[in-house]
């Protein structure tokens, strides 16, 4: 079933790099019109896995055309029909989940575990579930006639390549609108892979372009006039600008952006298991998710047990070679990233925060940085009010549930938080005060293609996942 793990892969051999890569537009691979071409790099390496062509202006004409011209019979197929289709890629990505796991790690940097246990079978689950829907839509509510909006333009960020492709893709697909995605220039390959698959599924051409680029790339995408609906995950700086470009068109928008998210635990909590679960918040993906748990809020009475525990348990972890099954903490996706975390953190220190940083090797190639964690901190440093997307996490106290409630909304973003007690009542209570799009009680970054998930505030609008998912690509 699409919930059960993939086998474990045992090194890089189980896929295949070509040393280069053209765009997908209409159904094949082809060189951008410019001839431009990039390198995607191994984080982990610095090796270089493959040159990518890049698409221009010229190149996003041709895909948005392609996908018009296949919309028209894509979006007139029964959703039956449809369903079949996402089943058939579904099925293809468990079928090939050890060489997309191998892949996105190489590409990504992060560790074989996650994406062997956590994208690649929530990538096939998304897939699964959209598919159920396909079929579905006119007896869900809906009213007599939804319809699809037309071409989507997605544009996707490098933190789960693969899964951010899965949410984007798979709803715009089952309720009949048709796609031109572009991926995030550090981590193009699984797209790539995709396309490939989309092949092997028999999909009509046309109906999946994918792009690869720079932000240019993305710009021209989401400006294209015959764009209809634009969906992004990605930072809120590109966000704005993405909400300031379509702004006076017709398009529709959904915008799925940074986060502050906080962990709560509270003085009954089991500390061993929140202390898993604040490692699993900050410290999965080297942190680089949206809905991190970067600040942690503890009780002050037990503030200095638990983070003797968690001091314990940070030293360890295992950094290094993310194809290692062994390895908890992976590389950073890129040198800029790297280079953001450690500006991020060097304002922390010189913000007067106390640094704690675990005992580990640090590998001579690639980008990495060890877990790291901050005392001291108010809720005026930068480190307790910025998106730093990396494995640092910010602690701070509180004393009531009030307090805890008032720091963890004081925040620009409202995307997450996760709350550690043993009282059910407290765990209703505090849930419904959190401004956050997902509210996690005695667990942390739990994700299932049924919920759906997305921010208040300046993490954005819009849902994806679930039944809202669908609404994000019909008028109805
Ligand atoms: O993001 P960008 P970056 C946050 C995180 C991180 C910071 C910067 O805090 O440190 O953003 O990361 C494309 N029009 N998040 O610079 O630039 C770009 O090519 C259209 C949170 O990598 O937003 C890529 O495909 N598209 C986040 C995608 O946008 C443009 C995930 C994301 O890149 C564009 C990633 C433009 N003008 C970063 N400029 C999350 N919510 O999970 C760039 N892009």
């Amino acid at each position: 079933s699409a919930f059960e793990y993939a086998p474990a892969p045992e090194s890089r051999s189980v896929v295949d790099i070509a040393p280069s890569y053209g765009l997908f537009i209409d159904g094949e691979f082809v060189e951008a019109a410019d001839g431009k071409v990039f390198k995607t790099v191994s984080p982990s390496s610095e090796e270089v896995l493959s040159e990518i062509a890049q698409a221009g202006a010229e190149d996003v004409d041709r895909a948005v055309k392609a996908a018009r011209k296949a919309f028209e019979k894509w979006s007139a197929l029964p959703g039956s029909e449809r369903a079949k289709y996402l089943f058939r890629i579904a099925r293809i990505i468990q079928e090939r989940s050890r060489e997309l796991a191998v892949l996105e790690t190489l590409d990504n940097g992060k560790p074989i575990k996650e994406t062997r246990d956590a994208d690649l079978p929530l990538v096939a689950a998304h897939f699964f579930y959209y598919a159920g829907w396909a079929d579905k839509l006119d007896h869900a509510g809906y009213g007599a006639n939804p319809r699809p909006l037309g071409v989507a333009g997605q544009v996707i960020p490098w933190n789960f390549p693969l899964l951010m492709l899965a949410w984007k893709i798979a709803p715009a697909l089952a309720t009949g609108n048709t796609v031109v995605l572009k991926p995030a220039e550090t981590t193009p390959l699984s797209a790539l892979f995709f396309a490939d698959i989309c092949r092997q599924a028999g999909l009509p051409k046309g109906v999946v372009n994918i792009l690869p680029g720079y932000g240019e790339t993305g710009a021209a995408l989401v400006a294209h006039p015959d764009v209809n609906k634009v969906a992004f995950t990605g930072s809120t700086a590109v966000g704005k600008a993405i909400a300031r470009s379509i702004a006076g068109t017709d398009k529709k928008v959904t915008l799925e952006l940074g986060g502050k998210g906080a962990n709560i635990v509270f003085d009954d909590a089991p500390i061993d298991q929140a202390v898993e679960g604040i490692v699993n918040g900050i410290f999965f993906n080297q942190g680089q998710v949206c809905c991190a748990g970067s600040r942690l809020l503890v009780q002050e009475s037990i503030q200095d047990e638990l983070l003797d525990s968690l001091k314990r348990r940070l030293n360890t972890l295992r950094l290094g070679d993310p194809l290692d099954k062994n390895t908890d903490i992976g590389a950073i996706n890129s040198s800029e990233q790297l280079a953001r975390i450690t500006s991020l953190v060097e304002q922390g220190e010189s913000e007067g925060a106390e640094r704690w940083t675990a005992s580990c090797e640090i590998p001579s190639a690639g980008y990495w940085f060890a877990p790291t964690l901050f005392t001291n901190v108010t809720q005026a440093h930068r480190i307790a009010r910025d998106e730093i997307f990396g494995p640092v996490l910010s602690v701070l106290s509180f004393r009531t549930p009030d307090e805890a409630v008032a720091k963890a909304n004081n925040s620009q973003y409202g995307l997450s938080a996760g709350i550690w007690t043993e009282k059910g009542s407290r765990i209703l209570a505090v849930a419904s005060k959190l401004r956050a799009g997902v509210v996690w009680a005695n667990t942390f970054n739990k994700f299932d293609p049924t919920s759906p998930f997305g921010g208040y505030k300046e993490s954005g609008f819009g849902r994806e996942g679930g039944r809202h998912g669908l609404e994000a690509y019909l008028d109805v």
